[in-house]
């Protein structure tokens, strides 16, 4: 066999390898702010990404109320989560889970979703014009009286025709299932509706060839045929 054909073919087997649609592996989170941060790590940045439909992130929330339980300001106004990848990607979907039963409320009404080809934090772009919407989580209390709701309100996907390269995706959240809009609704007695909450989310796609890892393919080719040729 021609050894250029040859180191071609092995170049392309190595790419073939990887598997189609896979769920993307998450290396890091990061999050405005975690509500109880320092004092109670049950509402992690981690429950996000462990799979587990029974644990969830909230943010801080924005505003105080007089009296009651919430007598301390909070100061989240512009909640956020981002999930950053071990490589480069291109994404074909993402699966939500938004916050369910009790909590529900402080689920996720609004977002717009941003990409980064670096994971640098400088060059977030965003997918669409509009903001994506989602339905509220599942209620168990309601799910046991209606049935079908489960399926209706279980995992949302969002699906790309054409996939979307990125390191990294982050969920600038805008309202909340309370319709609590950040930025617009009023301060004061709204800190319970402001906090921004998720159950789980999961991305999948297939790994993008790096250009350097693709360098040092060709190279490695040369090097080899180099050596061969001699
Ligand atoms: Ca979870």
């Amino acid at each position: 066999m021609n050894r250029i054909v040859f180191v071609g073919l092995l170049a392309l087997s190595v790419l073939a390898v990887s598997p189609a649609g896979a769920q993307i592996s998450i290396v890091d989170v990061d999050v405005s702010s975690e509500l109880g941060l320092g004092g109670n790590p049950t509402f992690s940045k981690w429950n996000v990404v462990d799979g587990n439909p029974d644990t969830f992130w909230m943010s801080d929330g924005y505003g105080y109320v007089d009296g009651g339980d919430w007598i301390d300001r909070h100061d989240d106004n512009a909640p956020y989560i981002a999930f950053y990848f071990d490589g480069l990607y291109a994404i074909d979907r993402i699966d939500i889970t938004n916050c369910q039963a009790e909590d529900g409320g402080r689920g996720i009404r609004s977002l717009n979703i941003l990409i980064s080809l670096t994971g640098n934090d400088d060059d977030w772009v965003s997918l669409s014009d509009d903001p994506h919407t989602l339905v509220k989580g599942i209620n168990e209390m309601w799910t046991e009286q209606k049935g079908t709701w489960w399926e209706a309100w279980g995992p949302q996907t969002i699906e790309f025709e054409i996939p979307v390269e990125a390191r990294a995706v982050k969920f600038d959240i805008l309202s909340t299932q309370y319709n609590y809009i950040f930025g617009v609704s009023p301060i004061e007695g709204w800190v319970n509706a402001s906090l921004a909450a998720l159950t789980d989310v999961t991305f999948s796609g297939t790994p993008v060839p790096e250009p350097v890892t693709m360098s040092l393919l060709a190279l490695g080719g040369l090097a080899l045929l180099r050596r061969h040729s001699r």
